[in-house]
């Protein structure tokens, strides 16, 4: 497999967590790839319309994406513990988590196109608050889901997306002092991502 990739993507790092901790890692072929919405690539057009990281060739053709397509097609590869449990509370429970940890994200990268990509004559500070806005309210809920322990249990595509989102903030964001405010979600951060796979995939530093 090949996985059009860049190692500053918090979605390509949630691929590759999930590649990691399945033991799939050693089968995905890392292609570099840049991607930058105003400037098209031509080249990775032709595999994913959207051109958008990450995006996966698989062995037998087929090229997938985005992030939570492609992370529950590498966990129908293994046969060890699912990432994505397979029915039921555990399930709806973990999509759902990883949605909103994917929100997060969506806003995060959103904002930073807006504030680090499009000219400062053009920025658009309500929108960028509006971003702002969720990823705070994003992380409350997900520090009230830490104090319940809904944050616990067996490795899942929840916990991962989370803890891809809480590493992009400390990433991009490193201003936004997040724990001093989220201490049941900082607690939950400081063991997960003590996790050889996230330890592997932290982001270079800008
Ligand atoms: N929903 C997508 C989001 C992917 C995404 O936004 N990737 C960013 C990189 S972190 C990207 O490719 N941006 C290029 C663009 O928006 O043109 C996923 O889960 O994979």
């Amino acid at each position: 497999m090949k996985l059009r990739y860049s190692p500053t993507s918090p979605f390509v790092r949630k691929v590759l967590v999930v590649a990691m901790e399945t033991g799939l890692d050693g089968r995905i072929e890392r292609v570099p790839t840049t991607v930058v919405p105003v400037q098209p690539n031509e080249d990775l057009s032709h595999q994913n319309p959207l051109m958008k990281l990450p995006t996966l060739l698989t062995d037998d053709g087929q090229v997938l994406f985005d992030s939570r397509v492609i992370c529950e097609y590498l966990d129908s590869l293994h046969s060890g513990p699912k990432m994505f449990p397979p029915s039921g509370t555990a399930r709806w429970t973990a999509l759902a988590q990883q949605a909103l940890a994917d929100g997060i994200l969506d806003a995060g990268v959103l904002n930073r196109y807006e504030t680090a990509v499009r000219p400062q004559e053009r920025q658009w500070q309500e929108w960028s608050a509006g971003q702002m806005r969720k990823i705070r309210n994003g992380l409350a809920a997900l520090d009230g889901k830490a104090d319940e322990g809904a944050l616990g249990g067996p490795l899942n595509i929840g916990q991962i997306a989370v803890g891809c989102a809480l590493g992009y903030l400390d990433f991009r964001y490193a201003g936004e002092g997040w724990r001093e405010r989220h201490p049941n979600l900082a607690k939950w951060y400081g063991e997960f991502s003590q996790r050889k796979s996230m330890q592997a995939t932290v982001p270079p530093a800008a």
